[in-house]
């Protein structure tokens, strides 16, 4: 199934619900999350519909895992006070995931006397 109409990261990658859009291709698109751990935080999705990392196909896989080093460098590249970053996966229940639409999370951490280091 490439779309969920359940799925509010479907709804999202065919700008049925509004989102901040930090990049897009035919393929993935990445835009800020909702909750903003730090400023930048951002998801990265498959634009087909993938429940977790349990359920890629090679496509897939090659798609996001290719264009993570890249975005990362992009959003560490907007700010000079990014010093680093976490990327983040959660997948399942268990594991804390709550949107069952396989995602990134990229979360830009700043200098030490930042607020939010
Ligand atoms: P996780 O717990 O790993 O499944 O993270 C899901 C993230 O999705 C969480 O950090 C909040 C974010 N999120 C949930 N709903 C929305 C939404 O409607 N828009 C955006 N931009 N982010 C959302």
């Amino acid at each position: 199934m490439d779309y969920d109409k359940d799925c509010i990261f479907c709804k999202i990658v065919h700008n049925e619900i509004p989102s901040t859009v930090v990049y897009e291709d035919d393929v993935v698109k990445a835009f800020l999350d909702i909750t903003q751990a730090t400023p930048g935080h951002t998801l990265l999705v498959p634009k087909k519909h993938v429940a977790d990392i349990f359920d890629y196909d090679e496509a897939t896989a090659k798609a996001i895992f290719s264009r993570i080093p890249k975005l990362a460098r992009a959003i560490r590249d907007s700010n000079p006070n990014i010093k680093g970053m976490n990327i983040v996966n959660n997948n399942g229940k268990v594991a804390y995931q709550s949107v069952f639409h396989s995602h990134f999370h990229l979360i830009p951490r700043y200098s030490e006397n930042d607020d939010f280091s």
